[in-house]
């Protein structure tokens, strides 16, 4: 299946999003924008997608977290996806000796700091950990936790980083979906589905014929993207940035 031919069904509206990475402010700012976007152009149902990474490199992801709490428990018709950073942090707490090193080079401690974990001169990854586990509440730990990997509407599937080609979709690992880079990114022949993904930082929103990458670098620029699909058109809509 490739864009222009992949469609999902009349009267539903999907905003595909990708990596919020801690940034709370352009979380904010995009929602904004859908919910004025329903408001101008009125649809019978409509479903938000959030293609994972919530935490990690930005400054607010304790708030970024709650803020998607409190939208899975509203009306609103939501689905969160679990991208490789979520995968990080949650190994991290759960074994600082295997994934500390590799995790706190990433994650730059401002997912910890922002639950109020305190950069002590000489702590190590195991006292870290300890604190981390005490500060984050054990409700945000079971919501990344349980997270899914990958939402299929109609022709597209939406993934956090993409799928390993000439595998059906059922099984594929999930280490695979969270964290795939070249094997996805180069394959050029058509998939199943058309893919929506994150995971690998680009300038701009990318069309390919096979698949669609809207991770825009957020915590970099301030230029958060939501692509929109509508029956068999797409469109996109974006924070400002800090440019
Ligand atoms: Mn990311």
């Amino acid at each position: 299946m490739i864009v222009g031919e992949a469609r999902i069904a009349a009267g539903l509206r999907i905003y595909a999003i990708g990596d919020v990475h801690g940034c709370l402010r352009e979380f904010d700012q995009l929602i904004r924008k859908i919910d004025k976007d329903l408001k101008d152009n009125p649809v019978k149902k409509h479903q938000l997608v959030c293609l994972g990474d919530y935490v990690d490199r930005g400054p607010d992801v304790k708030d970024v977290i709650e803020r998607l709490m409190k939208l899975d428990k509203s009306d609103r018709d939501t689905v969160f996806l679990k991208g490789n950073h979520e995968d990080w942090l949650l190994g991290f707490l759960d074994d600082p000796d295997v994934m500390g090193a590799s995790y706190l080079n990433w994650g730059d401690l401002l997912t910890l700091n922002s639950y109020g974990v305190e950069n002590n001169p000489g702590a190590v990854n195991t006292d870290l950990a300890k604190a981390a586990r005490r500060l984050i509440p054990t409700k945000h730990r079971v919501f990344l936790k349980k997270l899914p990997v990958y939402h299929c509407v109609g022709d597209f599937c939406f993934v956090h980083a993409g799928i390993r080609p000439g595998i059906n979709l059922g099984k594929q690992l999930e280490h695979d979906l969270i964290w795939i880079r070249d094997d996805f990114l180069q394959h050029s022949k058509p998939f199943d589905r058309v893919v929506v993904h994150g995971h690998t930082p680009t300038n701009k929103p990318e069309v390919h014929p096979n698949r669609i990458n809207v991770d825009t670098r957020c915590y970099d620029t301030g230029i958060l993207t939501a692509l929109v699909i509508e029956e068999r058109d797409i469109r996109f809509i974006q924070t400002e940035g800090w440019g």
